[in-house]
Order: structure tokens, then sequence, then C-alpha cells
């Protein structure tokens, strides 16, 4: 009876070690997902524009920036959605790389040169009230 009695509880303590071991592991693995989680990031602005090559050309002018992955402009919402590795870029380089292209952002003022070779129909109003709200 006592060796049935302690081989229960060897095989207790041994289980319970095993669970300990596996939540320490489940414990790191995520760490390690947060801390790549944590160096992207996910940003979004206002910025001003008319059109579909207006949408073109701020697009390309974001993703030319080194770190972005993804930067997509609504013509509704005139706001750009961003995500970039904030270890290699940061949302300033962002707004000043649009605004080199010639568009107004929340934060820098489109280049006045960059916006005259617009084409005409991209002429956007520099009054225009950005980062609007979807319908
Ligand atoms: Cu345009």
């Amino acid at each position: 009876m006592k060796k049935v009695i302690l081989s229960v509880a060897v095989i207790a303590a041994l289980a319970f070690t095993s669970c300990k071991n596996e939540a320490k592991n489940e414990a790191k693995t995520e760490t390690t997902e947060m801390s790549k989680n944590m160096a992207m990031a996910d940003i979004s602005f206002g910025v001003r524009g008319n059109c579909g090559m207006c949408k073109a050309t701020i697009e390309k002018a974001a993703n030319a920036v080194e770190g972005v992955s993804k930067a997509t402009w609504s013509v509704d919402e005139k706001k750009v959605d961003v995500s970039f590795d904030d270890s290699k870029t940061d949302a300033m380089s962002i707004h000043t790389a649009i605004a080199a292209s010639g568009y107004d952002t929340e934060k820098v003022s489109g280049s006045e040169e960059a916006y005259e070779n617009l084409p005409g129909c991209c002429k956007y109003d520099h009054a225009m009230k950005m980062s609007l709200t979807a319908k």
C-alpha cells in the first residue's frame, strides 16, 4: 500500500514538473512573438489628394521608404494607412516622403515644386479637409 502511495506521489510530482516546463516554454514563445509584433507599427494620417493617380503617387512615395511594408491611401477618407517596421523608420519619415511627392500630410506641407509637376486633375485644394471618417 505504501508503495502505491509513493508511486502516485512520484507520478504526480513528474506531472507537475512537466506542466511547469510547458508553461515556461509557452511564455517564452509569447515573448518572442510579442517583440516581433512590437517592431511592426500601423499608423494612419490625413493626406490631401483627388483621384486614383494621387493614390498611386502617395502610395508609391510611402512604399519607397525603407521599412514600409504596406501603404493604402483612401480617396474618400483623404487618409493613408501605413504598416512599417519601426526599427527601420518612423512616422515622420513617411510624412516627409509623401510631402516630397507633392502631397500635404497632417504634419508636413507638400513640396510646392512637386505639386506644380502633378497632372492637372491631381492639383488638389490646399484647404481640403483630410482624415475624414469613412461613411
Ligand atoms: Cu490625382
